[in-house]
């Protein structure tokens, strides 16, 4: 009996890790919403999460007037982008001049805690 149940417990488990796994992978692809989404858009809308940006790479139309706003629904955290002159400390919105096509290092402006570090993404001007 206890070898059988064992067995169950065995097959359940690979069951469950299983059906974990291959959400994961649908999530992994369907959040490729990271890099994979290199469309450019005409403004820059940036979601800061407990510690990331919600996307690695953001792709934006050279713009002299880009609108860039900042959405911040956990944690603080605000968004800096040295080159552009982006200086946010909490979400918001401001318009910077964005016309030099090139790739701009973005970062969280916030000590926000153990993952503020971490907290870059890449911004695209194309
Ligand atoms: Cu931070």
């Amino acid at each position: 009996m206890k070898p059988f149940i064992k067995a169950m417990i065995v097959g359940l488990l690979i069951l469950v890790l299983s059906g974990c796994s291959s959400e994961t992978t649908s999530t992994e692809s369907s959040s490729t919403i990271g890099s994979g989404n290199t469309a450019a858009t005409d403004a820059l809308v940036v979601t800061a999460k407990n510690f990331q940006f919600d996307q690695a790479e953001f792709h934006v139309k050279a713009n002299k007037a880009l609108k860039v706003t900042l959405k911040v629904p956990e944690g603080m955290h605000g968004l800096s982008i040295p080159d552009l002159n982006v200086s946010m400390m909490s979400a918001g919105v401001m318009t910077v001049d964005a016309s030099k096509p090139g790739t701009y290092d973005m970062m969280c402006s916030v000590p926000c805690g153990e993952g503020h570090l971490i907290m870059k993404s890449k911004l695209v001007v194309e």
